[in-house]
């Protein structure tokens, strides 16, 4: 079965994408449509707000948030959507990042964020892709073809290391 949700990628700010590139790589690879965005919980909040609240209806599955310093990004979208949010810490700030992570995960009881590590954003792609895969078979086919991959990855560069130890 397939679905062909979307997956909707917001930033706080244009200086965020760097950490995001390879994440919408990701969701391309699997051949995901992806739209991006930069909007603001503090800077543009009647837009953030607006595009959670009908993303749903809009064909989205999953939303990725990404955001530094005082993060509330992804805490904002989420309570405005029953879609599942990822949020993205972002290191932005002379706080090293923690001030985003907390920011973003330490979420009230009811409106959750699965937050990712900072600057996770590969792992956010790669979650969304999972979601995504609970009602698309395709996705779910193409994720087990990735781990079986990086599981032979894994055993050929061990295989690799032991003949390295062998001849020190
Ligand atoms: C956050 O503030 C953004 O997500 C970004 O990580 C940080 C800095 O934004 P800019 O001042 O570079 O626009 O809202």
């Amino acid at each position: 079965m397939s679905t062909t949700k979307k997956v909707a990628i917001i930033m706080g700010s244009d200086s965020d994408l760097p950490v995001l590139k390879n994440a919408i790589k990701i969701l391309k690879g699997f051949d995901i449509p992806v739209e991006v965005r930069i909007m603001s919980a503090h800077r543009t909040p009647a837009e953030a707000c607006s595009f959670a609240s009908s993303a749903k209806e809009n064909g989205f599955g999953v939303i990725i948030a990404a955001a530094g310093k005082a993060a509330h990004l992804a805490g904002v979208l989420a309570a405005h959507t029953t879609l599942p949010v990822i949020g993205v810490p972002v290191k932005s700030s002379t706080l090293d990042g923690l001030d985003a992570l907390l920011s973003t995960v330490q979420m009230p009881k009811g409106i959750p964020v699965a937050t990712v590590a900072i600057d996770g954003a590969d792992n956010a792609a790669y979650l969304a892709v999972q979601i995504l895969g609970v009602y698309d078979d395709r996705l779910a086919d193409a994720l087990t073809k990735m781990k079986a991959d990086m599981t032979n990855e894994v055993i050929r560069k061990d295989e690799a290391l032991q003949s390295q130890i062998d001849n020190l």
